[in-house]
């Protein structure tokens, strides 16, 4: 009999695993253990209205229960599955000021740092629209066997060894790399396992579709003022005037012009000066895997964004990402305004 069964998450990383940068199986291992958290956080979003558990993290429930709000709960989920995996030796993520440190034997010898964003989207937790996690894998550059340490973590993008996102939308996707390519895989509830559905993610290099929240428009660098004009012209030729689509979920905006061709903008404002999205958490993975797909992210002024050496923590960039020729026809706008400010 004919084997067409898919591929599962577990089975592909095994595959791959001759060819990942570090050969030791230990990636491999992370990114089972990141497909199991998944699973975890995925079951819980999903009966978030049954068991009450959306709200405030400090208020309880109506029996007297405390509750949990769903970006604490996703944070402690990866942070206890990551300490588990013995190969992550500190986490840096979005819902902490400082860094994690995982001090105990196994995971002093651990090789890796995570930075994450454990629950991105989070002001449509409570609404039933698509929320995400995103995650971004570095090689450690303190000793093995001792304290991770912050320079761990403030390494530009490019030294990522992997990245990814997971959306829990109307199914659960996770999308990674490993720098070959992006690699996509559907949540199939029934067995429990993220099967493999799109083996080699490529993005169109054009795109009709541009997702910004135009309600900061007023106080938008000139550059992107004038390119949302240009996207809302009436012409044949490149097919415009293009369709505006925003969720206000970064995963999930970005996860549709990925497949769809398009581009994702978020610039200066006047509340988000240096742009709201941070660079660890949001931008590096997100920009590592849009360039594994053929796909293009800057700060839109001409830095490609895995190339910003990071100071801080917690440091916000403005961000450009999407299909290659949309981010270039931005950029340009961009360069021909920015002197007129
Ligand atoms: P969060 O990390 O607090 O959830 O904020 C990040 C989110 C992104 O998912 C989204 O793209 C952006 O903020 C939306 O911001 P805004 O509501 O200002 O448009
Ligand atoms: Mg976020």
């Amino acid at each position: 009999m004919e084997d067409n069964r898919v591929l599962t998450l577990n089975e592909v990383v095994i595959q791959m695993q001759s060819a990942f940068p570090y050969a030791k199986g230990e990636l491999s291992r992370l990114l089972m253990h990141i497909g199991l958290a998944a699973k975890i956080v995925h079951n819980q979003v999903n009966k978030a209205g049954l068991v009450n558990i959306l709200g405030d993290a400090k208020s309880t429930n109506i029996q007297g229960e405390s509750q949990q709000k769903l970006d604490v709960y996703a944070d402690n989920v990866f942070r206890k599955a990551m300490q588990a995996s013995g190969i992550i030796c500190g986490i840096a993520s979005e819902e902490n000021d400082e860094i994690i440190i995982f001090d105990d034997d196994l995971s002093l010898d651990g090789n890796y740092v995570l930075c994450i964003d454990p629950l991105d989207g989070s002001s449509n937790i409570d609404v039933n629209v698509s929320i995400g996690t995103i995650f971004s894998i570095y090689h450690r550059l303190s000793p093995n066997g001792t304290k991770a340490q912050l320079c761990d973590f403030l390494q530009p993008g490019t030294e990522q060894v992997a990245a990814g996102y997971i959306i829990y939308g109307s199914s659960t996707m996770m999308v990674y790399t490993t720098g070959l390519g992006a690699t996509g895989f559907t949540y199939d509830a029934a067995i429990g396992e993220f099967c493999l559905s799109n083996d080699h993610v490529v993005t169109p290099e054009d795109g009709r579709i541009y997702s910004v929240n135009e309600g900061n428009y007023i106080r938008f660098p000139r550059g992107v003022k004038r390119y949302i004009k240009y996207c809302q012209e009436d012409d044949k030729a490149t097919n415009r005037p293009y369709t505006s689509r925003y969720i206000g979920s970064l995963v999930a905006d970005f996860h549709r012009n990925l497949i769809k061709g398009g581009i994702y903008m978020y610039p200066t404002t006047a509340s988000n000066p240096n742009g709201k999205l941070r660079l660890l958490y949001e931008c590096n993975p997100i920009a590592f895997i849009a360039e594994q797909a053929g796909g293009k992210a800057t700060d839109g002024n001409g830095n490609r964004i895995l190339e910003i050496k990071p100071t801080d923590l917690h440091q916000r960039v403005p961000f450009f990402v999407g299909s290659k020729n949309m981010v270039d026809k931005a950029e340009e706008f961009m360069k021909e305004f920015s002197e007129e400010e």
